[in-house]
């Protein structure tokens, strides 16, 4: 014991409380009730060091206990001893002498590692070696079976768990677990290996591990080739991968994991817009974007010997649908057979196509697929829709409905007074119209050449013979067809006088 009694130095301090400043080497602290009769029962309690790495191998080749083990003798009597008569490997064997110990049936005697840390490793086990008969006394019916406990601690040997509890027959290395009454030393076939599942404390830094054999006076047990050793991982690299990088708001993507060298823990981020914004565990996860943009994805995995991250910046491309359409510009009423109807909308946003429908029987003669088309239109009303769309689909459409008025067809007809006259004479014409609007126009004309004035008649006495009246009307109606119209022709004869 390399330790300092607090501000008593020595070893009798009369109190139930000391303080201790630890050195680095193991052993035990003992108390012993005195009173001036004599010495009462004395307690001990086994204080290990901490900074035991692994492998911790133990074979007793040197001593027993190995340094930095400490060794319980609950009754100061017989406990383990180093022996050279039996080993499993090597040249020795730790050696628990039952054989002959009759003294103190169910005393414990601990072999007791230092802390040992489970950092950094993972799967940790404990591999030893034993070899043990216990006392046969065949007709006597009092066998004597001694037994092996192995206990751990993670609090400095306050608490322990049992990892291992073997007696008698069960911890019998002889064929069928037998016993004999001879004292037992074993040879090279009669060890047994043992394995113990340590991996629940991994990342413990203070692992004490004791093997505690309980005396019933039986026959001797032996251990050797201990080894305490965990796997050694890596820090694990984190990656992933997408289903696919560019989708339309509201489509989901399905985050793969790549890492390497075993993570044991993952923490996702998938960025703005996504939903679930964040997750944990391997995956795959299947992530929602509702909104358009370009997130981020991040990885961050994690194992017991480090953690890395990976961020894949603007991973994803989340392309958005077109914008709403504006108002349709232009004009709302149009004349049956109407052209050169031009419609037209703003720019919309994320659009990269524009699709416009027209009344029935009426054509798109120029600009389908842009923001602007001109119409001829039939003889059907209707509405002018244009729906904005791009490779993610389509936009709120807008709507125009179109009154179309029904054209009216102008006809002409002229009458005159006479159409056989003298030289000289005056012939009046008079047109009969029909739908020539409230201000029609008229046009007469001589041979093809316009006379006259804007009037529904027309009177002249110029004729010569064989002159031909006609008259040309351009109807005041809004919707018309065949404008202007002809009217008939009338030939005028022109008589000679008598020479
Ligand atoms: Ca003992």
């Amino acid at each position: 014991m390399d330790g300092t009694f607090g501000k008593y130095n020595n070893s009798r301090t009369r109190t139930t409380a000391i303080t201790v400043t630890m050195g680095s080497t193991a052993g035990n602290i003992t108390v012993t009730p005195i009173s001036t009769c004599g010495n009462g029962t004395a307690a001990t309690l086994s204080v290990s060091t901490a900074g035991g790495s692994t492998p911790l191998v133990e074979g007793f080749e040197t001593s027993v206990p190995p340094s930095n083990w400490t060794l319980n003798n609950a009754d100061n009597g017989t406990t383990w001893s180093r022996t050279t008569a039996a080993f499993a490997t090597g040249t020795a064997s730790a050696k628990m002498t039952f054989f002959g110990y009759t003294a103190n049936l169910g005393t414990k005697d601990e072999l007791q590692t230092q802390a040992i840390s489970f950092v950094g490793k993972t799967s940790h086990t404990l591999t030893f070696k034993h070899a043990y008969a216990w006392m046969d006394r065949t007709g006597t019916a009092n066998d004597r079976r001694d037994s092996l406990r192995i206990l751990v601690s993670t609090d400095c040997g306050n608490t322990w768990t049992q990892l291992f509890y073997k007696g008698g027959n069960t911890l019998s290395t002889l064929t069928s677990g037998a016993g004999q009454q001879a004292a037992f030393t074993p040879t090279s076939g009669q060890w047994v290996s043992n394995n113990i599942d340590l991996s629940a404390y991994d990342g413990q830094s203070g692992v004490i591990i004791k093997f505690v054999a309980i005396n019933r006076n039986g026959n001797n047990l032996y251990l050797d080739d201990i080894n305490i050793n965990g796997t050694t991982t890596v820090a694990p690299i984190a990656d992933f991968s997408a289903n696919k990088t560019t989708v339309c708001a509201g489509g989901t993507v399905v985050f793969t994991d790549a890492s390497s060298n075993a993570p044991t823990n993952y923490s996702w981020d998938f960025g703005a817009g996504a939903s679930p914004a964040i997750a944990t565990g391997v995956g795959p996860h299947t992530v929602t974007y509702s909104t358009s943009g370009t997130p981020t994805v991040t990885l961050v995995v994690s194992n017991i010997s480090g953690s890395n991250t990976n961020t894949k910046t603007n991973y994803i491309s989340v392309d958005p649908l077109p914008s709403a359409v504006g108002a349709i510009s232009g004009g709302a009423s149009v004349c049956e057979g109407a052209t050169g109807n031009v419609f037209t909308i703003s720019s919309v946003s994320n659009a990269s196509d524009y699709t416009w429908t027209v009344p029935s029987g009426s054509t798109i003669t120029a600009g389908m697929g842009s923001t602007s088309i001109t119409v001829t239109f039939g003889s059907t009303a209707g509405d002018i829709t244009i729906t904005p769309s791009n490779a993610c689909g389509n936009g709120t459409a807008a709507i125009l409905p179109i009154a179309l008025t029904n054209s009216v067809a102008p006809t002409i007809f002229i009458a005159a007074t006479d159409t056989t006259i003298c030289s000289g004479q005056q012939v009046d014409f008079t047109a009969n119209t029909t739908n020539g609007g409230l201000t029609p126009t008229y046009v007469w004309k001589i041979n093809g050449t316009p006379s006259g004035s804007n009037t529904a008649t027309f009177s002249t006495s110029l004729l010569n013979d064989q002159d031909v009246v006609s008259a040309e009307l351009t109807s005041s109606e809004v919707c018309s067809s065949a404008n202007p119209a002809i009217s008939n022709n009338v030939k005028i004869e022109v008589l000679s006088a008598p020479s």
